[in-house]
């Protein structure tokens, strides 16, 4: 048996569209912080057929299905039964198949022996699902090209930012980012602009990270977040993943900032605000978005570490 954990990840440069080469790689470079207190633990061991077992309950994931054919192309791989959960909603825009992805390669590469670095988990991690190859490391990290493997570009410690994660719905999105993504490359005109501009983005994030400027990377963040939702909205049909508290959390956080706080939004493919901000602030900001009308609850996370392997 071989127990893998790894947490998901939130892009503070967003990745939205693939190129259309094989291999599942993104259009955009993009970058994330990966999450503390969120988790997937994922659990392989021998069987006689593959089995995935997903919150205690036996699914058909064509995903994952796909993947263990995929891996199976390179690497002997006897059957498996796959048994993960997750600590926070699944498939509600809190990247569960980042951490998913990352702590499968993790524990099928332990289990059955592949000798994959992390680079080469990352790798297939993203084979997976794209956001997944940023959930192998922990803190800062990017994912670029040429080789779309993702690289820690500053460790937790360098800058330990929080994220208040402000949950307004916990069921499942009924389009997947894999298809919304697909209808964004072939539908919206704003989508060669968000090409166009990624590369700005991603090198202005980058250097606000590097020079712990919270004011630039607040601005670029939002501005990435708001640039994909753009992508998205302007779809056919239009892809809208947000609700009205979701749009109050977003102006709770911009009056947060004309009051002095300094925190930022983000979002992903799903109804949750994820408001980043100083660590001396998390409480203050965790206390005005419970507050907000919709909101279910808040979850605060610092900057988690790299997949890794759980010892029994
Ligand atoms: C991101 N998202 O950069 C962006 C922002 C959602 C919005 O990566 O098709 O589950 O499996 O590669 O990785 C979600 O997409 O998509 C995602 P696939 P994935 O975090």
């Amino acid at each position: 048996m071989t127990h893998a954990r790894a947490h998901p990840n939130i892009a503070l440069v967003k990745y939205w569209g693939k190129q259309t080469k094989p291999g599942n790689l993104p259009a955009t470079p993009n970058l994330s912080i990966t999450l503390d207190s969120l988790a997937t633990d994922t659990v392989v061991t021998a069987h006689h057929q593959d089995e995935v077992w997903l919150n205690q309950e036996q699914v058909t994931d064509q995903k994952i299905l796909r993947f263990l054919a995929e891996l199976r192309c390179e690497f002997e791989l006897a059957p498996i039964r796959i048994e993960t959960s997750n600590n926070f909603p699944t498939g509600a825009g809190l990247a569960s198949s980042a951490s998913g992805f990352a702590a499968l390669i993790c524990a099928i590469n332990q289990h059955a022996d592949l000798g994959l670095d992390a680079d080469l988990m990352s790798d297939w991690a993203r084979r997976g699902s794209a956001s997944a190859a940023r959930s192998l490391f922990g803190g800062y990290v990017a994912l670029v090209p040429p080789l779309w493997r993702a690289q820690p570009i500053a460790p937790a410690s360098h800058w330990p930012l929080k994220a208040v994660v402000a949950i307004t719905n916990e069921t499942r999105k009924s389009i997947s980012s894999s298809e919304g993504m697909e209808r964004s490359r072939l539908t919206s005109d704003f989508y060669t602009p968000w090409l166009r501009g990624s590369g700005d983005d991603f090198a202005a994030a980058f250097d606000a990270i590097n020079n712990k400027d919270f004011s630039a990377l607040a601005e670029i963040a939002e501005l990435s977040c708001l640039k994909m939702h753009s992508v998205m909205l302007t779809s056919l049909p239009t892809l809208s993943y947000w609700n009205p508290a979701t749009l109050a959390c977003m102006d709770a956080v911009r009056n947060l900032r004309k009051q002095g706080t300094a925190v930022f939004f983000t979002i992903d493919a799903g109804p949750q605000v994820k408001a980043v901000c100083e660590p001396q602030d998390a409480n203050r900001v965790s206390d005005v978005l419970t507050q907000v009308p919709g909101v279910i609850r808040t979850l605060t996370c610092g900057l988690g570490n790299a997949a890794h392997i759980v010892e029994p």
